[in-house]
């Protein structure tokens, strides 16, 4: 039997890290067999390339650059760590996957939402989340969140109004498509999150816990 990918998504400092652990926590109290990643990333290789991409430099990279080292990342993260995992009945759970792309690269850069489209279907051809969850934040608090962390890597440079429009392409996508996504209000105190998180995974989880194991594994590709 195959796992499920869920995916959480949402702009810098929004919790998602906070807001994974507890994801984790919740489906090991199912008694769900996961693994924990992220991207750019969760390879060793997709690791390289995340650094390639956050790292601030003084050549500047064209946004088509930036897409395709985003979607190279993903294909090694998807070979070697997703669809392996999904294959034999692992659920995984990931801090960010595609719609991170429309909503970087198609929202925040201008790339033509096409380009993002064909190139999903080319390297993931029919696989995608089972579920989304968007942890919605205004943008000016979840930076402020985000910069208590210390120097800005090259995205968390952008103004406010590039947040402004990641934030509301991951809003229009989650209106399109319903039934795959669940926004979450992340600007509430961590309780209320947490909250609104457990309700949302309880009917999920009543979908989709036939024969699962217990495990736990982290994987940032060391
Ligand atoms: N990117 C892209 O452009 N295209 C793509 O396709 C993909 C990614 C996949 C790296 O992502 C970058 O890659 C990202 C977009 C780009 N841009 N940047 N930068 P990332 O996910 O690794 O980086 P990030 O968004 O900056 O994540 P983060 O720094 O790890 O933030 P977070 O995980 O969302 O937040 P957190 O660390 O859990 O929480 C931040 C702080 O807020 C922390 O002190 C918490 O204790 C606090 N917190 C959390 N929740 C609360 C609540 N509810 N109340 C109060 N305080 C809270």
């Amino acid at each position: 039997m195959s796992g499920c990918l869920i995916t959480v998504e949402g702009i810098e400092g929004v919790g998602k890290t906070t807001n994974i652990n507890w994801i984790c926590e919740c489906l090991g109290r199912q008694g769900i067999a996961y693994r924990q990643s992220r991207e750019p990333g969760g390879t060793a290789l997709a690791e390289e390339i995340r650094q390639l991409l956050l790292t601030p430099r003084e050549e500047q990279m064209s946004d088509m650059t930036e897409l395709l080292l985003v979607f190279a990342a993903r294909a090694q993260h998807l070979h070697q760590f997703i669809v392996p995992a999904l294959a034999v009945g692992e659920w995984v759970v990931c801090d960010r996957f595609t719609d991170a792309t429309y909503a970087y690269q198609g929202g925040g850069r201008g790339l033509d939402m096409s380009v993002i489209a064909a190139l999903e279907t080319l390297v993931q051809k029919e696989l995608r989340p089972d579920l989304t969850l968007i942890l919605d934040i205004e943008p000016a608090q979840g930076l402020a969140r985000a910069r208590q962390r210390g120097a800005p890597d090259r995205f968390e440079q952008e103004a406010i109004s590039f947040f402004t429009r990641v934030r509301q392409t991951y809003l229009a996508r989650a209106q399109a498509a319903p039934d795959r996504y669940m926004i979450v209000d992340a600007g509430r105190p961590l309780d209320d999150v947490q909250a609104q998180i457990s309700a949302g995974l309880e009917q999920f989880f009543a979908r989709h816990t036939a024969g699962s194991r217990t495990s736990g594994e982290v994987s940032h590709g060391a």
